[in-house]
């Protein structure tokens, strides 16, 4: 029997059908370019920058607009984006520090003033005029506290090319485009119903300060992705505070949203207007891109994508060495977007036998587990070792993740080599 869909899904559904009728209002870009941006996503195309390790030895240390310093032992540097090595996650605690914490740009990371910044609400989807709020007024605002991961939608993507053997199109992340922290700030909801949204409001469109994209020569204007009421009056922040500190310039300074358990492109960072509409919108990274296209997917690509999928990775570098016959101790994350990790278990001989890894946190929605187990490495040559995890859902981790051509939601078992020596 098939389950009951979540108002969210059906939400979605029905602006999909109201996009491919042409009543979504596309916000800023003109609709025949958007029509050629679904045609162009749903082709494949090679994996660019896809590094081995020995290249991603070799990367440099610095990311064009990335503005904090990226040491190549804690980073990877992929174009203007930087990927946490997932090795140098093993000091830290359950929380990513900023210095740690992976970037995702899509364009450079602007420098903007707390005491210049100004949101403004505005839209048809609100009683009256446009509102506008002063970093000083948010601040003065009250503030709520919560432990999220900001994980990018395309997270493990290279899997795709290197474990199936399928071509995809994006950023080549191994499995360290994701960082959880102690975000604070003020709810979406509570800006939204100072700023007088009515029950006519279907979608909010925040929208970023960093420059506009441009992409195979259109125009695609500034960073933007619509977000439905029912998430944006849930649990949705518009944060100032990353682990007890001012954001960072780049991860959205003065202000970002964080939008807990879903794609990373949903928490807009350096936010300066929302749109609030009593129509659907539409814009590039919620048609022809952040849908799943491909065979066995529409043509216009599925609904928007929400909620993160399951996965699981270990602290360790990518051909790590084990001396033979000496107890080691296995460490490594799983998390979901999805219903909290349940258990996750370890193998060590290439997945013909698992056992139970111990669970090193209380597993909560939107934050991911440590865990742990021992392993003592038998003969030398090489190894794999695999993760998997299991949620409160009975959803397990598979072994083959369902192609799409962005690449988006891995999350089958990573096989991770390495050398008993
Ligand atoms: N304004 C703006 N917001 C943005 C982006 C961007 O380029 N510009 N990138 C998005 C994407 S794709 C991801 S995965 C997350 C990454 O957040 P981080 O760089 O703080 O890790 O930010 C999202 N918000
Ligand atoms: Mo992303």
């Amino acid at each position: 029997m098939p389950s009951v869909p979540p108002p969210e899904a059906a939400y979605d559904r029905m602006r999909l059908r109201q996009w491919a009728h042409g009543t979504a209002r596309s916000a800023g870009i003109e609709r025949r370019d958007l029509l050629r941006l679904v045609a162009a996503a749903s082709v494949a195309a090679p994996l660019a920058g896809l590094a081995t390790p020995a290249q991603a030895a070799s990367a440099t240390a610095t990311a064009p607009g990335i503005v904090k310093p990226l040491p190549p032992e804690v980073f990877t540097v992929r174009g203007t984006n930087a990927e946490t090595n997932f090795a140098a996650l093993r000091e830290t605690g359950l929380l990513t520090p900023a210095e740690r914490f992976f970037v995702r740009n899509h364009t450079v990371t602007p420098r903007i003033a707390a005491a210049d910044w100004r949101l403004r609400v505005w839209g048809d989807g609100l009683k009256g005029p446009a509102v506008e709020f002063t970093y000083d007024e948010l601040r003065a605002l009250p503030s709520v506290t919560r432990t999220s991961f900001v994980e990018c939608a395309g997270n493990a993507r290279s899997y795709y090319a290197t474990q199936q053997g399928q071509p995809v199109s994006g950023t080549a992340w191994t499995l360290g485009a994701i960082g959880t922290a102690r975000w604070r700030g003020v709810r979406l909801a509570d800006v939204l119903r100072r700023a007088g949204i009515t029950r006519h409001a279907v979608d909010v469109l925040p929208r970023g300060l960093d420059g506009e994209v441009v992409s195979d020569g259109i125009n695609l204007g500034h960073v933007r992705r619509p977000l439905p009421v029912a998430k944006a009056l849930d649990d949705v922040l518009l944060a100032y505070e990353m682990n007890g500190e001012p954001l960072p310039p780049d991860h959205g300074h003065p202000v970002r949203l964080i939008v807990p358990s879903w794609v990373g492109i949903a928490n807009i960072k350096w936010v300066g207007d929302i749109e609030v509409s009593a129509q659907p919108l539409v814009s590039p990274w919620n048609t022809a891109l952040y849908r799943l296209f491909g065979p066995g997917y529409p043509a216009e690509g599925s609904a928007p994508l929400t909620r993160q999928t399951l996965k699981s990775a270990f602290e360790l570098a990518p051909g790590a060495e084990f001396p033979a016959h000496r107890r080691q101790l296995l460490t490594g994350r799983s998390w979901s977007g999805g219903a909290p990790v349940r258990a996750v278990e370890v193998s060590t001989d290439g997945g013909t036998r698992w056992r139970r890894a111990r669970l090193r946190d209380e597993p909560r929605s939107g934050s991911w587990v440590r865990w742990s187990a021992d392993w003592v490495p038998g003969a030398r040559g090489p190894a794999v070792l695999l993760a998997r995890a299991t949620d409160r859902s009975g959803r397990t981790q598979p072994n083959v993740a369902v192609h799409n051509t962005q690449g988006y939601l891995f999350d089958a078992v990573v096989r991770h080599e390495v050398r008993v020596v």
